[in-house]
């Protein structure tokens, strides 16, 4: 099974970013992402065994347990190398995502998984083999689009009769209980001994 864990976006996000890539879907050749399979990911996983999943879902809960639901943005193009042809839209946020994602390789660690080595670098794929006239991005649309995160998904790729599709195989909610970091927290104020 080839599996990811993901940011799925709400559907207001998802509504807004489809309108906002229209004009643009006009202006660029490209294969562009089917928007119910728009999505952000955090971890790629590939090729795993069913027998993986409880571990999987097992690091995602533990991972999760320390982070708050927060908001992100959406706005602006961009792509890792031009030649490449895979457009993404960029993402604004506080550390949250990227605490998650530290935590989460931890967790995979600590369990055996492999995890992506490089730093994580937040990009949503809108389209592949899009070509760009002399290489310039798009003018990004319209206005940031905001998306309450409030769980992470552990996902399956597959094709089915030749279209993509991307299945959510578990959902774990992020931690509302959690306190904010600059809430006051005993611990942090104990004495040794
Ligand atoms: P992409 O959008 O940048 O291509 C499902 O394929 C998800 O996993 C996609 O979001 C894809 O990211 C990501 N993905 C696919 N292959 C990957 C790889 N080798 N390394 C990291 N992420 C990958």
């Amino acid at each position: 099974m080839r599996l990811f864990y993901a940011f799925e976006l709400d559907e207001p996000a998802r509504r807004a970013l489809n309108e906002a890539l229209q004009p643009v879907r006009n202006q660029v050749s490209a294969r562009w992402t089917h928007p119910e399979n728009l999505h952000l990911t955090l971890q790629f996983m590939g090729e795993q065994p069913a027998a993986a999943i409880p571990g999987l879902t097992d690091a995602l809960q533990a991972a999760s347990v320390d982070t708050r639901p927060f908001s992100v943005s959406f706005a602006g193009f961009g792509t890792f190398r031009a030649a490449s042809g895979l457009l993404w839209v960029g993402m604004a946020s506080g550390p949250e995502p990227a605490w998650l994602v530290s935590r989460l390789r931890q967790q995979l660690l600590a369990r055996g998984f492999d995890v992506e080595k490089r730093p994580w670098q937040p990009h949503l794929t809108v389209a592949r083999d899009a070509v760009l006239i002399e290489k310039t991005l798009p003018p990004w649309p319209a206005a940031p689009i905001r998306c309450r995160i409030d769980r992470v998904t552990l996902m399956e790729s597959v094709r089915l009769e030749g279209r993509l599709v991307y299945r959510p195989l578990a959902r774990t909610p992020l931690n509302d209980k959690q306190p904010s970091d600059d809430t006051f927290k005993e611990d942090d104020h104990e004495e040794p001994g």
